[in-house]
């Protein structure tokens, strides 16, 4: 290939070509089918430093992992002098693909997935909000209502409980956008099972926590009402964390899907529960409430290097299929969730599941668990217990680190456009220059 055929398409005129209109999307959460062709490939752009056989390095991973190529062409790249850039159409059906894709990242020294069409959902985008006030959809998407408990929670044979439980989902479920969050008088025994946890995690904070979480926790003791005889209301914490990085909560009634939990991120909104934990164990709950939120997550949201972290976990996650909401997923999990990070030569804790567990925060900086470095390729297909201390920790250099990875890996992500967010009109901007 030769720089001769410099260049008769731009990527966006190869698209035109084979007439990829702007995406449609389905409706809140469902699938639009639409006819396009049935060539099953997948389209990939990468680029190569000028030398002497790199495209024949580059086609040799194709070829040893046996996947079949439609279409190649090249171009010498406006991206970087003395790079060429390959389109190149993969045969998707191809089992090695993957793999393929996965090395080839190493390799090149720039590589975007541009389309993928699937036997069963050729050209077609899941639904997701382009507006903040679209977000109000997921109130009555919720997987198991916050009133609904399993046999083994703490509070399953309290009635009493349960309907304090029903009292704030019923919170949540009536919330719309921009009205405040409904302020809650919480009881004596809710405030004392607060101030356990608060005392416990509070003592571990400044060996444990990472330097921006120790940073703003006093912060939000002088600005929230963070004390352990006081559960601070959503709506204060979420006026102040609007002060320092534009996020904001929203009250929410249950579990929400990967897909709907990560788009609220791509809007700095975080989902928030505001009920609390059963008080018979108030070190343990086996699923987010109030201590978790508040001590674990909302901190560092007032953090702009992790706010724009969290936000890029949202973007990348708009319109991606499920898979990759899978491996988004895991990456949030290991990061807001679990994550470690390297400070002043110490390991830190900053995942908010670590952050809120007194066990877990000090098993976790052990010499009990392994440690592997953060790298979203590998750490979105780590698998994980949800029930117990995690076996492995990912570790990132930094924030701004972990988000330029995360970046990254969203060009893998299988979406026929990009997406950006405007700030002024919190809304998702979709370019369809790809
Ligand atoms: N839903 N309400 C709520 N709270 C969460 O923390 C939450 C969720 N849904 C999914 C989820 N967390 C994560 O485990 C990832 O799947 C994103
Ligand atoms: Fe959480």
């Amino acid at each position: 290939i030769t720089n001769d055929v410099e260049y008769i398409y731009t990527v966006k005129t190869f698209y035109e070509n084979r007439q990829l209109v702007k995406p449609k999307l389905g409706r809140g959460g469902s699938y639009i089918k639409e006819g396009g062709d049935m060539t099953h490939s997948t389209c990939i752009i990468f680029s190569l430093i000028e030398e002497v056989g790199a495209l024949a390095t580059a086609l040799k991973i194709f070829k040893d992992n046996n996947v079949n190529l439609n279409h190649i062409e090249s171009r010498s790249s406006k991206r970087s002098p003395n790079h060429y850039e390959f389109i190149v159409e993969c045969d998707t059906t191809s089992k090695g693909l993957g793999k393929a894709l996965d090395i080839l990242h190493k390799t090149t020294t720039y590589m975007q997935v541009i389309s993928r069409d699937h036997m069963d959902n050729a050209d077609t985008v899941p639904w997701f909000p382009g507006k903040i006030k679209e977000l109000d959809r997921f109130a009555n998407q919720i997987l198991s209502y916050g009133s609904e408990l399993d046999a083994d929670h703490p509070g399953f044979t309290d009635p009493e409980y349960r309907k304090r439980r029903k009292y704030f989902a019923d919170i949540a479920y009536h919330y719309r956008h921009g009205q405040p969050i409904p302020r809650v008088q919480y009881s004596e025994e809710e405030i004392k099972t607060w101030g356990t946890v608060f005392r416990h995690l509070t003592k571990l904070y400044p060996s444990h926590a990472c330097r921006e979480h120790n940073h703003i926790f006093p912060l939000m003791v002088e600005n929230c009402g963070y004390h352990e005889d006081n559960i601070p209301q959503l709506e204060d914490v979420s006026n102040f964390l609007k002060d320092c990085t534009g996020f904001t909560l929203r009250p929410v009634a249950g579990l929400l899907s990967s897909r709907d939990f990560l788009a609220g991120l791509a809007f700095r909104v975080f989902h928030s529960t505001q009920y609390i934990r059963h008080s018979s164990k108030p070190l343990y709950t086996p699923e987010p409430d109030v201590c978790h939120e508040l001590l674990g997550h909302a901190p560092l949201f007032a953090n702009p290097s992790f706010a724009r972290f969290s936000q890029e976990i949202g973007l990348a996650s708009l319109g991606a299929p499920d898979d990759y909401i899978e491996k988004l997923a895991t990456c949030y999990w290991f990061t807001v969730e679990f994550g470690l990070c390297k400070q002043e030569g110490e390991i830190k804790a900053y995942g908010a599941g670590l952050l809120s567990s007194f066990g877990e925060l000090e098993y976790c900086l052990s010499d009990k668990p392994e440690i592997r470095p953060f790298d979203p390729y590998r750490t979105g297909e780590q698998k994980y217990p949800i029930t117990e201390y995690q076996p492995v920790y990912f570790l990132a250099d930094s924030f701004e680190d972990a988000q330029r990875k995360m970046r990254k890996f969203a060009l893998s992500i299988p979406r026929p456009f990009t997406v950006r967010y405007n700030a002024y009109t919190q809304s998702v901007e979709i370019l369809d220059t790809k």
